[in-house]
């Protein structure tokens, strides 16, 4: 008898037999990846739970607001002011894939030398697998990198719902004019698609919403200084993944709670790790759900990642949004202001994005760092070698994509740097 689930996946116009498929190649990646671990905080049990109902509960959820007029957003880059959409009683996800399913279908759109981020969101949504993209009203695209500026082009042509920020490459006094300018235009067409007017009272309910969330980022990262390390980074990682598409309340106080017992951890002293495991910085790329290859190669040769300096990492909660305002163009500045202090590698120059990593891995006692580049991912390739200068602990750098024919390679380069560390 066909579920309910199944029935919204019909009504989505998802290709049932690739999706079962999907879903199945993610439910033994899971298995094996994350329920091997030993040690796990008993609060991982809720994204445990999260993961295991990804395209069932939460899409239940997602399809049940639109139903009740909620607009639904999909964004792909963290320069897009969720505070904004929230105003409005609006929902907004996360759509990055971190896997290569559908790169073929991709292909027949894009040029093959892409990076696995982009190819991983169009084979999704080419391939009939990703019912988050079906529900969305509206798909917000940014002209951060080329190869997303370009592909937004072909993937506003498929789904007929892409609206494009334009992102200035230089933080100079007309860069952020313009892109105030940009988070205007972003707020009206807000206004326009909810029929909602925004408000002071709006934007402070969206704020507090995202600032709680990312206080609660910030304490899983300060809890992962302590060594023993009290969570292993697999798992800090998948908190970090489920923010972009949870229930933002709910993903707080879940956070919360499993910080209630890390702290706990580092009271007592125990952790997932043996006390001086080696401590890894990741730096570069981000890592969409479910792409976990580095982790798991790290993390299964005894080291621990103890921090992500990237976008599904520090690099979206380091900046809260200032709630001390009067009116809602104030606000507005404020935040355009907060958004354009984010160090990403599209922007020229970006040292301040030297300097964190940097701090990063000072106050999280790091013993190493790697950098990490998708394939074909210019920004981030190019300014490793600037990382590489920057950093004062041994470096080991790396250019991967979603597929597993480089794990054995990956893992043999990675236990070598563990032993010269
Ligand atoms: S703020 S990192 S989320 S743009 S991996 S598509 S950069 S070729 S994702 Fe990003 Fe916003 Fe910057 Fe963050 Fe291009 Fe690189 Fe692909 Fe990338």
């Amino acid at each position: 008898m066909e579920n309910q689930y199944e029935t919204i996946w019909k009504e989505l116009g998802l290709n049932l037999e690739n999706h079962a498929g999907l879903l199945g190649v993610l439910s033994d990646a899971y298995t094996n990846i994350y329920m091997a671990q030993k040690n796990r905080p008993k609060g991982m049990e809720y994204f445990d739970f999260v993961v295991s109902e990804i395209h069932s509960l939460r899409i239940k959820e997602i399809y049940e607001a639109k139903e009740s007029g909620r607009p639904i957003v999909g964004a792909f880059c963290i320069y897009v002011p969720e505070e904004i959409v929230l105003a409005v009683d609006g929902v907004c996800i996360g759509l990055c894939a971190g896997a290569e399913v559908g790169s073929e279908e991709a292909e027949k759109f894009i040029p093959r030398n892409t990076c696995a981020l982009i190819k991983g969101f169009m084979g999704f949504k080419l391939s009939g697998l990703c019912p988050y993209v079906e529900l969305t009203d509206l798909i917000v695209g940014e002209t951060t990198c080329d190869g997303k500026k370009k592909a937004y082009e072909i993937f506003n042509e498929i789904t007929k719902k892409v609206y494009v920020m334009e992102i200035p490459n230089m933080k100079s006094p007309k860069g952020r004019e313009l892109w105030e300018s940009e988070v205007i235009r972003f707020r009206e067409k807000m206004e326009a698609l909810s029929g909602k007017r925004i408000t002071v009272e709006g934007l402070q309910k969206g704020m507090a919403l995202v600032n709680a969330k990312r206080k609660a980022l910030q304490r899983l990262s300060a809890l992962r200084n302590a060594d023993p390390a009290p969570i292993s980074g697999l798992d800090a990682l998948l908190v970090n993944q489920v923010s972009f598409y949870d229930d933002p309340a709910r993903f707080t106080r879940m956070t919360n709670e499993l910080c209630d017992e890390l702290e706990e951890r580092v009271k007592s002293g125990s952790g997932v790790a043996a006390k001086g495991a080696k401590r890894l910085l990741v730096s570069g790329s981000p890592m969409a759900i479910p792409n976990w290859k580095l982790h798991a190669i790290v993390e299964g040769s005894g080291a621990v990642i103890v921090g992500e300096e990237a976008c599904i990492g520090e690099r979206n909660f380091r900046d809260m949004s200032d709630e001390n305002f009067a009116t809602v163009e104030e606000a507005i500045a404020k935040m355009a202001g907060r958004y354009l202090s984010i160090d990403c590698a599209c922007f020229t120059p970006n040292n301040e994005r030297l300097d964190n990593i940097n701090i990063m891995a000072g106050r999280l006692h790091a013993d190493g760092v790697i950098h990490y580049s998708l394939q074909f991912c210019t920004p981030y390739m190019m300014e490793a070698f600037k990382v590489e200068k920057s950093v004062d602990r041994p470096f080991l750098k790396i250019e991967t994509d979603y597929g597993m024919e480089d794990f054995g390679q990956l893992k043999t380069r990675v236990e070598a740097f563990l032993e010269i560390i």
